[in-house]
């Protein structure tokens, strides 16, 4: 009977779940031609600015220049700003010089106020106004009539802004035929009224010790204001009605928009979450790029919809500079890109080139926003470090992993019971397969009552976590931000009696379907509805959640199966009296947050948390990991996980993967076996699968199947002490762990437009085999006087090079980059926690010069004390036949029994003896062998602790 009505709920809710075949059913979804605002913003087309600033009524303070901005057609007024930051970023802002009422500006996701820098003018001429921005490296050039903004590098020009007058800006008006609108006068002029009380001191001076120039400027501007026209009404801009659904937009138009054109740029990459390729494609003849965090059921490929979350960063790569464009804005956004060699092919470019064309290659973004303000970064690299690090100071860096996520996780929609649990951990240990991690989906839950078990199904769950923890393993268990609205819950009851939920526009609580049924919505943005959120994280809130139960945020777009695209209503009410509408792009990043801070509050503040999140925003790199939601058993998914997952790292979320075997359908034996392949080298390896499908796991598939999915689970686990290292790096300087190609080359133009390869660190190239019936991969190996080698034959390549791998099905092709070291730690155990103490293996791969460097990040895999200093960087170098460890900070004290059990060579002659020097000892001759076919030397148990310093003569 209870089936039968989840059955009928499920059918109800999801009827389309039954349509046969897998595609996105678009008309639950806006087209810009049905998002009001796209559609208008789009209507202008690029052409002399609409805008003038007025040059007179500039301001330069310490750390800003203002200038006041008309738009000659309605006469509104803005106010520009421009900020010089500290590291090469500049920020400009602009709003309306005299709202109605508050714009929004997007709290909580910078991680600090940007160091400004001193702006200093250079010159000026009647239409131009020429500053430094910051360090004297960079030259804006400001220009009243029509107004645009250069960015000038040396002498190159950079970036331009509006200079193809895009710019747009919808400022709040009156409701013409309600008399809402004299309300809102009047509190528009309190409002104002109280900002000039309460104003700071440094704004009333501006306001009043203007020089006459300055003066002059504020006159021409009131004067230009008496005069000032209302913009007609649209269809839609005050009340837009989308399928059965009417936003009653209170507040009316309010969007924004603004061009960018970046001469010189031909690749484009980043603002996730798009299911498509990693450099951007030109959106000329489809829709923009949009930004919306939605629930996407079934999502197609190679297009440019809206997914789970959104990242409103781009970067712009060629082989002088990279650059970054941050849109500091949380509301619906869409992106469109254009080029000037769109569809050209080289041999078009190169004879445009030689019959003396000379246009520079260009290409233009356009970023429209629903609400809100212009407020955008400009990341000035030059290099993409440099980027990575210019954006990390500003929405933070990746947290640093507990070292067992990092290994391999067991999911699937549901593991039914805890003899189920039971059964599928066993099933690891008998088939001698290496998992960290299993995971509860939403039926473990009560009823869909999160932060509840089933009391049939998972009625002792301490002694299931116990189980598991006694085989040094953990669990995840999905919270979602859904509560059921059912007075007998207590989350629920709580929430309403706390007035936590968000409210509808008429004030009652927000409610909407979802997988409980009827659901509320907790207000995430509220920080007092955070931190009660994460205080029913402690062990005595939570119950039967043990410390290696850890949690997993699904549905936190927020998915309303009833609401406009699936998602809330614009008009529901946020704290602070916002609509849904300013904030919907960051309900996801306060979801996660507000649960990864309930983990590390449960544990006193000790231990890391462990956070899987679906929806994202700029800055979920610090509450932990993403995946690619609900992705399909088909060979296009395994492919496109790459460039989801590196298009992710580039806007600094390095904890990402895809559903191993996808999610819906069932993937055949081929392509799942190629899926672990490919999932043992992406950061987040969870195999998934939804609840229709038949079970998958790693032993179901006849042993020889088994025994590959084996061997791709252990060369993972083996090299976990490197991804670790590389998560340190990520954590501490913004490095992706994942990277394009181009990040570590970046002037091999031909590796520009790659996805199909990647690096994991600078040290492994991966080439994953995504192609059914695969004979061969095509491997390109990127740079110069670069050599690779292929991990399992010690087979050496020069770059650059195209070169045709053949493959089997046990093929993982990766290769080590000539020049690097790598620590692994190669004997095979259950998890990665019982391979803490294992010793390890250096593997030292020669580049031309006969030389190597590496490092290895170690401390207790879980908790913070890394933070005081407990922990060992150590660095690996080779040359001239010596290899030298030590340590790379000083401050690191971590003391570990790991001792390294073996140093191999590779791309080495033979030596005559290797010896071992410690300080203060003598030296030590030590065991190797010489493989003169591979030219691989196997030095036998050096045998020190892998804190200590040492050298080792290879002579
Ligand atoms: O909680 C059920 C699923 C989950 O397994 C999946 O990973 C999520 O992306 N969830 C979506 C809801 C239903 C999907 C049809």
């Amino acid at each position: 009977m209870a089936a039968a009505r989840r059955l009928l709920g499920l059918a109800l809710v999801f009827s389309v779940c039954l349509t046969p075949g897998l595609s996105v059913d678009r008309s639950n979804f806006k087209t810009c031609e049905q998002s009001s605002f796209c559609r208008r913003q789009r209507k202008l087309e690029p052409g002399s600015s609409q805008y003038r600033a007025l040059l007179g009524s500039a301001k330069l303070t310490a750390d800003k220049l203002e200038i006041q901005l008309i738009n000659d057609k309605t006469q509104v007024s803005l106010l520009l700003e421009v900020f010089g930051l500290h590291g090469n970023m500049t920020r400009i802002k602009i709003n309306e010089l005299k709202p109605l009422k508050p714009r929004y500006e997007v709290p909580d996701v910078l991680v600090e106020t940007p160091t400004p820098e001193n702006l200093q003018v250079t010159g000026q001429d009647d239409n131009t106004l020429e500053l430094f921005l910051g360090s004297h490296e960079h030259k804006l050039l400001v220009t009243g009539s029509p107004f645009r903004l250069d960015i000038l590098a040396g002498r190159d020009l950079v970036l331009s802004v509006n200079s193809r007058g895009l710019l747009y800006f919808e400022q709040f008006r009156e409701r013409k035929d309600t008399l809402s609108a004299k309300v809102s006068s009047a509190v528009g002029n309190m409002w104002h009224k109280v900002k000039t009380l309460f104003s700071s001191d440094s704004e009333k001076t501006d306001e009043s010790t203007g020089s006459d120039d300055e003066n002059q400027g504020e006159e021409e501007v009131a004067e230009e204001k008496e005069t000032k026209k209302e913009e007609e009404d649209e269809p839609g801009m005050w009340d837009e009605t989308f399928k059965t659904h009417t936003d009653s937009k209170p507040n009316g138009p309010s969007s924004v928009g603004l061009d960018f054109s970046l001469p010189g740029f031909e690749h484009v990459y980043g603002i996730p979450e798009h299911a498509d390729n990693l450099r951007l494609r030109t959106t000329e003849n489809t829709d923009p790029y949009r930004l919306y965090n939605l629930d996407v059921f079934q999502y197609e490929l190679y297009n440019t919809m809206a997914l789970y979350g959104s990242v409103p960063l781009l970067l712009a790569h060629n082989v002088q500079r990279t650059l970054g464009i941050f849109w500091f804005n949380a509301a619906e956004t869409w992106v469109d890109i254009s080029s000037n060699t769109a569809g050209k092919t080289l041999l078009g470019k190169m004879l445009q080139y030689m019959q003396g064309g000379d246009e520079t290659p260009q290409t233009d973004v356009r970023w429209m926003s629903e609400s809100g303000l212009i407020d955008v970064f400009i990341l000035l690299g030059p290099s993409p470090g440099d980027v990575f690090k210019q954006y990390a100071s500003l929405t933070g860096t990746q947290s640093l992993p507990p070292y067992f996520s990092l290994g391999y996780h067991q999911c699937r929609w549901n593991y039914n019971d805890e003899e189920d649990v039971r059964n599928v951990d066993a099933g690891f240990d008998e088939h001698n397969i290496p998992y960290d991690v299993i995971w509860l989906d939403i039926e473990h839950a009560d009823g869909k009552r999160y932060f509840t078990w089933d009391p049939h199904k998972f009625p002792t769950p301490k002694n299931m976590l116990t189980g598991l923890k006694e085989k040094r393993r953990k669990m995840v268990a999905i919270v979602d931000p859904h509560i059921k609205i059912d007075s007998a819950y207590r989350i629920h009851s709580e929430i309403r009696s706390h007035n936590f939920y968000v409210k509808t526009k008429d004030g009652s609580d927000y409610e909407g379907w979802c997988w409980p049924g009827s659901a509320a919505y907790p207000d995430f943005t509220n920080p007092d509805m955070r931190a009660w959120w994460s205080s029913m994280f402690s062990y005595d809130q939570y119950e039967g959640s043990m410390d290696n139960l850890f949690v997993w945020n699904d549905m936190n777009e927020p998915s309303v199966f009833n609401g406009p695209e699936v998602t809330m209503h614009k008009d529901a009410v946020h704290w602070g009296g916002w609509e849904h509408r300013e904030v919907h792009n960051l309900y996801g990043l306060y979801v996660h947050r507000a649960t990864a801070e309930g983990l590390i509050h449960r544990s006193g503040g000790k231990e890391r948390p462990f956070v899987l999140t679906r929806a994202f925003f700029a800055g979920s790199q610090r509450y932990g990991a993403v995946w690619t939601g609900d992705n399909a058993a088909e060979w296009e998914h395994l492919k496109i996980s790459l460039p989801m997952c590196l298009s992710l790292a580039l806007v600094g979320i390095s904890f990402c993967g895809a559903d191993v075997g996808g999610f819906f359908k069932n993937p055949e034996t081929e392509l799942l076996l190629r899926w672990y392949q490919a999932g043992a080298y992406q950061p987040f390896f969870r195999a998934h699968a939804h609840l229709d499908t038949p079970r998958r796991e790693p032993w179901l598939h006849g042993e020889a199947n088994t025994d590959l999915i084996r061997e791709a689970l252990q060369q993972r686990y083996a090299l976990l002490p490197y991804w670790y290292t590389l998560f340190y790096n990520a954590h501490r300087d913004a490095e992706p762990v994942m990277r394009p190609l181009w990040v570590e080359f970046p002037s091999d133009v031909s590796s520009f437009a790659t996805d199909d390869q990647y690096l994991l660190g600078s040290a492994l190239l991966v080439h994953p085999v995504t192609e059914s019936n695969a004979r061969g991969v095509q491997i390109y190996f990127p740079g110069t006087g670069e050599v690779w080698y292929d991990v399992h034959t010690h087979q050496k390549y020069e770059s650059p090079q195209r070169f045709y791998q053949p493959v089997t099905m046990s093929s993982i092709p990766v290769f080590q980059r000539g020049g690097s070291i790598i620590p692994r730690k190669d004997r095979p155990r259950r998890n990665s926690d019982c391979m803490q103490d294992d010793p390890f293996t250096l593997y030292v791969a020669l580049n031309l010069q006969g030389e190597a460097q590496g490092e290895l990040y170690l401390d207790d895999g879980h908790s913070f004390s890394y933070q005081q200093n407990e922990f060992l960087y150590r660095k690996f170098s080779y040359s001239h036949g010596k290899l030298t460890s030590s340590s790379l900070d000083l401050n690191g004290k971590f003391e570990t029994p790991n001792w390294l059990e073996r140093v191999v060579i590779i791309g080495a002659t033979r030596p005559n003896s290797i010896t071992l020097h410690q300080p203060g000892g003598s030296e030590v001759q030590l065991e190797f062998e010489y493989d003169a076919q591979t030219s691989v030397i196997t030095v036998r148990k050096p045998g020190v602790n892998i804190a200590s310093d040492f050298t080792m003569f290879v002579r």
